[in-house]
């Protein structure tokens, strides 16, 4: 998936020409693309509309980062909109109220719940220092209350005896009774799973919420679940009232189109991701990873960032202008290697745009990796405030002790030299071309120079 979207990305690259502001039209296009990367990334329909229509009106007009394509600016608003609509940040469990208080599971048949029960039930005593008790209420499904029970107690965590033929709301006033007397501080109450919505099944839902006022309420969805996960989470909210969301097998091929679905439909918090079979692979859901595994152009939204923060600390156009003279002077160089450094090196920096990938291999072969960006500021910055101004200066004893300085081989200070002219020979020619040249050329042509 990564791929297509930036291959197909790729190619509007080179269609797109930056102009100041993103126009309606540069928007469309690279929106576009991210409808389909939504959809395939199984966001429902409707969903997925509302959402290009506010990143539409976010995006168009938006000022242009130098450096930075319209459609690398659309991704970045993009992103932003979707770890907003995500929630921004991950959100608590509440555990506010007094003891013992009630956490209760719902969800369709084979969505998760009683797998999510000991996870929960796990996370909340070793990570919160609570003590829990596990409790099942699906009297429907043969062995499913043995299957709680069983986890359990590999889990270490008491579950409620079992009575055969004990009812659900009957269960739940002795989960309560019991926590009492036993000094519990969470019930968890697990569920029978649903085929259909049906009402038979919601209506004992509603009385079990009614009977023991749960704290939380957690609907636990299937992350796989596509285009219908709007239905589940409306129809379940709109019956019981959930309060948060838990989404399983997020460890499964799934790209989570599903949580900005349920969590659109509902406006609740996603809390966590069931990440597995095993009791301890429950995480906290995190909106910003998710939103860069659904949109997954994570790679391009840091770029725009960094660009973003480097073009506020580096005039480049000064810089041009002063390259239009022919005036640059190892000061320059230290300042484009400086901002190399700073948008996470060259190497990191290539992996960024899509379609380099062959490049960077080549790149990578040829040395030109981080550590020697590092070195050669560190050369530079051996050298006298004269010297980085005038590198005429720099004869065989200045050399050796600018190398001495940095701790390299004269060699290498040579080479740094000898790359600095090359690049000013460059840059005089770039300069002819104009400053526009330059602003397109800029960190590609420095490359080849190097
Ligand atoms: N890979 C993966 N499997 C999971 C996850 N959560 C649950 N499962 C598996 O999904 C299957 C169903 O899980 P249950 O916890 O029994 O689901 P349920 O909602 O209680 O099912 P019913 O009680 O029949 O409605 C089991 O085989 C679980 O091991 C998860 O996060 N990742
Ligand atoms: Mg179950």
């Amino acid at each position: 998936m990564y791929k297509s979207l930036s291959d197909r990305l790729t190619g509007i690259f080179d269609r797109l020409k930056g102009r100041g502001t993103l126009s309606e039209e540069d928007v469309n296009t690279a929106l576009r693309e991210i409808r389909i990367a939504l959809l395939e990334a199984d966001v429902a329909l409707p969903v997925v509309k509302e959402f290009i229509e506010q990143a539409k009106e976010k995006a168009i007009g938006q000022e242009l980062v130098k450096s930075i394509n319209p459609a690398q600016m659309v991704i970045k608003i993009v992103n932003d909109q979707l770890i907003h609509a995500l929630g921004n940040e991950p959100e608590a469990i509440n555990l506010n109220a007094p003891s013992p208080m009630v956490m209760l599971m719902v969800g369709l048949q084979g969505s998760g719940k009683t797998t999510t029960s000991a996870k929960l039930a796990k996370l909340l005593s070793t990570r919160f220092r609570k003590n829990v008790l596990l409790a099942s209420l699906d009297v429907y499904r043969p062995a499913a209350q043995l299957q709680l029970e069983t986890l359990a107690k590999q889990t270490d965590i008491p579950s409620l005896p079992i009575i055969d033929g004990e009812k659900p709301l009957a269960i739940t006033k002795r989960a309560i009774e019991t926590a009492k007397v036993q000094n519990i501080d969470v019930i968890i109450l697990d569920t029978a799973g649903r085929l259909h919505i049906d009402d038979e099944l919601m209506n004992e839902l509603k009385s079990i919420k009614t009977l023991s006022n749960p704290i939380e309420t957690f609907l636990v969805a299937d992350s796989l679940t596509g285009q219908d996960a709007v239905n589940i989470a409306k129809s379940f909210h709109d019956a019981i009232g959930v309060t948060s969301i838990v989404l399983t097998r997020a460890d499964g091929d799934g790209r989570g189109g599903a949580a900005l679905s349920m969590r659109h439909v509902t406006g609740c918090p996603i809390k966590f991701l069931g990440m597995g079979e095993r009791v301890d692979q429950l995480e906290i859901f995190d909106p910003h990873r998710v939103a860069s595994r659904i949109l997954d152009m994570g790679d391009i939204v840091a770029l725009v960032e960094r660009a973003a923060a480097l073009s506020e600390t580096q005039d480049q156009e000064k810089l041009a202008k002063k390259l239009e003279k022919g005036h640059f002077d190892l000061n320059d160089m230290a300042k484009q290697l400086e901002g190399m450094q700073k948008m996470g090196g060259l190497s990191s920096m290539l992996g960024f745009l899509p379609g380099i990938g062959k490049i960077k291999d080549k790149l990578d072969g040829a040395g030109l990796d981080d550590n020697l960006v590092r070195r050669q500021l560190g050369i530079i910055r051996s050298m006298t405030k004269q010297e980085r101004r005038a590198p005429n200066i720099l004869n065989g004893s200045r050399r050796k002790r600018i190398a001495l300085g940095s701790g390299v081989q004269v060699m290498e200070v040579n080479r740094l030299l000898k790359q600095f002219e090359q690049m000013q020979t460059m840059f005089k020619r770039m300069g002819k071309m104009g400053q526009k040249g330059f602003m397109r050329q800029g960190l590609g042509a420095m490359m080849r120079g190097m």
